[in-house]
């Protein structure tokens, strides 16, 4: 792995001191109006990667009005045509590897592997989808009439798709949503992350240079306030394809629903309260390698990662000693390392957030393990694994999106009482077991409510076109990215 990785750590050195610009791009045409920001990585905020500028209110307006016009036009072009642009995108999207890996890293203090992954699941979702919209979105012939008519029915876009992508897939996400929605034919207003409009704007200008014309997308950098919230209360806007928090999907839920000239369906991907059941019959070795590779991998931002580790009573004590060991030995720092385990979180909003959690469970919880920062970690936005015991997942008010794990000792005669409130706290995204008796892992899988569920392995991520992802309840509204379904939301039905 080691030796695949290293040119891009190269590449990325070859990068470092480039200055990338961006901001709203509209009918194919870089927009500077806005005051640009400064992006800073997060690893050290002293590195500038770039600036960008945000758009204002008059451009989300503008952007509306183009990709509206762009619409008929689009979604008159052939499927194949479509799938076509995003097979191109694909690779173009491997060949700037080296590039959007560098940005990845930069803009959002990923490791370089974890950025490496992240372009190639980028690319995945553009084959993908590509393949399933072939397969799926064109016409087809439905039978005759009795009186000799022949009948068709066929999938077509809605009209104008607003995609709100959150940072911590930056690519991955952002091009999910985008792709899905231009390859069944809807046109685009994508709206990244505050936190991530670099390499968004990046991506978007080589899906311009795949081939998608310039009226049928836009993008629209910029704060929730200004760009998405508008956008989400515009008519002019047909369908949303969110991800984020579940507190900002609650919000677009309750702007779409104020819109009274039609239902407007939302595609939302959120958040979770994710967590692992360990029974007395698992191997302690792996156990603690997946727990602490599930909880701590990407400094936790990942929407997969456990939270809530339960243990049964008999084995907890071992457990938690070996996890304090494992955790000793995590390495926490610099994400253009290959030994680094752990780097920085996004931003320092997001770093006060986790440490007010931290010292407001170092005064109610037990502290099982805290991992130490590296001496040079106050150039960044680190926050250093930890790990407590408390006594329910009930204790917990919300997701806290980062490197914090909690711990639950629990009886095995406990077991449905446990699955009953892991159910209890609303959230269905995603959920480990570690057991060796079959019997066991059913009755769980078959209880618990959530969209993802990982027997025997590290609860990490998904592949695309294998393991679709996704929850339920406040976790999310369905289908699953990557999935065979996910495309369908996207259109209507005519039968002609
Ligand atoms: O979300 P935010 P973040 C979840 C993850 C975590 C969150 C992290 O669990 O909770 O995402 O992402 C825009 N109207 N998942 O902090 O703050 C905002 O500008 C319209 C789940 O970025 O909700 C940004 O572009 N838009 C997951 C986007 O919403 C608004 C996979 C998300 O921001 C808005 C990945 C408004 N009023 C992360 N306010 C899964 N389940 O698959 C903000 N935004």
């Amino acid at each position: 792995i080691e030796s695949e990785w290293r040119p891009f750590r190269e590449a990325v050195e070859g990068f470092m001191g480039r200055q990338w610009l961006g901001g709203p791009i509209i009918g194919g045409q870089l927009r500077q109006s806005g005051e640009p920001r400064a992006v800073t990585a997060p690893q050290d905020r002293r590195i500038q990667a770039g600036s960008v500028h945000w758009a204002g209110t008059e451009e989300v307006s503008e952007a509306l009005d183009q990709v509206g016009q762009g619409f008929a036009g689009w979604n008159a072009t052939p499927v194949d045509e479509r799938a076509g642009c995003l097979e191109r995108l694909g690779d173009l999207l491997e060949e700037n590897l080296a590039e959007l890996v560098a940005l990845c890293h930069l803009e959002a203090g990923k490791t370089i592997q974890d950025s490496i992954d992240e372009v190639r699941e980028a690319v995945d979702f553009c084959r993908y989808y590509a393949v399933q919209a072939r397969k799926g979105i064109g016409q087809t012939q439905l039978g005759t009439t009795f009186d000799g008519r022949e009948r068709q029915y066929r999938l077509e876009g809605r009209g104008v798709f607003a995609c709100i992508s959150p940072w911590n897939f930056p690519l991955a996400i952002f091009l999910g949503q985008v792709s899905a929605a231009l390859v069944t034919g809807n046109t685009v207003i994508a709206k990244p992350a505050e936190q991530t409009s670099l390499i968004a704007f990046r991506a978007i200008q080589l899906a311009l240079d795949a081939g998608i014309p310039a009226d049928a997308i836009a993008l629209l950098p910029g704060d929730g306030a200004t760009v998405g919230a508008p956008l989400t209360s515009d008519p002019r806007v047909a369908g949303v394809a969110f991800t984020g928090s579940t507190e900002t999907a609650q919000l677009i839920n309750r702007a779409l629903a104020k819109r009274d000239t039609e239902v407007v369906p939302l595609i939302a991907e959120t958040g979770g309260q994710n967590a692992m059941l360990i029974d007395s019959t698992s191997l302690p070795e792996q156990v603690v390698r997946d727990v602490v590779r599930s909880a701590f991998a990407s400094a936790g931002q990942r929407c997969s990662a456990l939270r809530v580790l339960y243990v049964q009573q008999d084995v907890a004590d071992r457990i938690t000693e070996m996890l304090r060991g494992a955790m000793q030995e995590q390495v926490v720092g610099d994400p253009s390392l290959h030994s680094t385990d752990v780097g920085p979180v996004i931003d320092t909003e997001a770093q006060q957030g986790l440490l007010n959690h931290i010292e407001k469970m170092k005064r109610s919880a037990r502290l099982i393990a805290q991992t130490p920062l590296p001496a040079n970690a106050g150039q960044g936005t680190f926050v250093a694994p930890t790990a407590f015991e408390i006594d329910d997942i009930a204790q917990l008010e919300r997701e806290q999106f980062g490197p914090i794990l909690h711990v639950v000792r629990y009886k095995a005669s406990d077991l449905d009482r446990v699955i009953d409130s892991i159910n209890a706290t609303g959230y269905g995204l995603t959920l480990g077991v570690h057991s060796r008796n079959e019997e066991t892992t059913r009755h769980i899988a078959h209880r618990v409510r959530v969209g993802n569920i990982y027997i025997n392995r590290d609860q990490v991520g998904a592949v695309v076109g294998v393991q679709p992802f996704g929850g339920q309840g406040l976790s999310g509204t369905g289908p699953k990215a990557g999935g065979p379904r996910y495309l369908l939301r996207f259109t209507r039905e005519v039968t002609l």
